[in-house]
């Protein structure tokens, strides 16, 4: 198969005026699932109180862990559970999770395996929302928060050596306003200048080596502790399986979805299933991704 030939034919004009989506993210955190995580040990720019917030991240799960009420592991949590806090983001039952102590929400919207997913929740003092990729799907009432900066965890639980996760993490930002929807739809896909009005935390983990990641935004660095940078993987539609590795399994499953008209096999994104797909998959399945 010539490749050059594919790529040429699946080359299509991008509409003016809109930016082509991020493709090189750099380094990212990978987490074990037993033992690794990443901390911020002070970060006082984290919003207090029952201040609007906005935190959003990729996210990429090898493996669902089984830990007590049916979590699979935590991303990120700010401070000390029992007092308030900002947005836990983790993975139960297979699911994004947003905990705060009380209220501990399972959202119900699936988080895959082995799937880069960018999450981002907004907090604007009465409403939780989450957006997945950049569209809002999910948002819920809860009483006025009153939330305390304290340390950020990457990767377990933030009181107890528990709770790990098997996975990735990239490009965690964070905002003191509930960031719209248009700008989250605007900005999911790509990086943002770290001097961007209202951005109180930046980590985008991509320090060529040491313990130490930067906080581009606030100056709240912090250290590894057995996470460790890999590169950043775009999504993989390649992946058709999402097994985390590309081999014959996923031509096979690509085909047996395109034949059944599976959603997943419209993988140019215009809307229908058709030869286009065939080749878009088998152009990236020969590139590994
Ligand atoms: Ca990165
Ligand atoms: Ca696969
Ligand atoms: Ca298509």
């Amino acid at each position: 198969m010539n490749r050059q030939i594919i790529v040429a034919a699946l080359a299509l004009p991008v509409a003016a005026g809109v930016s082509p989506a991020q493709t090189d993210w750099g380094n990212a955190l990978s987490f074990d699932g037993i033992n690794d995580a990443a901390i911020v040990a002070d970060a006082p720019l984290m919003p207090t109180g029952n201040a609007p917030y906005t935190a959003e991240m990729w996210v990429l799960v090898r493996s669902y862990r089984s830990y007590a009420n049916g979590y699979n592991g935590f991303v990120w949590s700010v401070g000390d559970e029992g007092h308030g806090r900002l947005t836990t983001i983790v993975v139960v039952n297979h699911n994004i999770g947003l905990t705060h102590w009380n209220p501990d929400w399972d959202t119900g919207v699936p988080l895959p395996l082995c799937t880069w997913t960018h999450i981002a929740t907004t907090w604007d003092g009465a409403v939780q929302r989450l957006f997945v990729n950049g569209s809002e799907v999910w948002s819920a009432g809860a009483s006025p928060f009153d939330l305390r900066a304290g340390s950020v965890t990457f990767g377990k639980h933030d009181n107890y050596d528990d709770y790990y996760l098997d996975g990735l993490i990239d490009e965690v930002r964070i905002w003191d306003v509930a960031r719209s929807p248009a700008e989250i739809a605007g900005a999911w896909d790509r990086t943002v200048d770290p001097g961007s009005p209202n951005l109180v935390a930046y980590w985008n983990f991509d320090e060529p080596s040491g313990d130490q990641f930067l906080d581009l935004a606030g100056g709240q660095d912090g250290l590894l502790h057995g996470a460790v940078r890999v590169q950043s993987p775009v999504p993989c539609v390649a992946d058709y399986n999402h097994d985390c590795a590309v081999n014959t399994l996923d031509v096979l499953a690509f085909l047996n979805g395109w034949v059944a008209h599976d959603p997943h096999a419209d993988i140019n994104g215009d809307g229908t299933i058709n030869t286009l797909d065939v080749l878009a998959f088998l152009n990236a399945w020969a590139a590994g991704c």
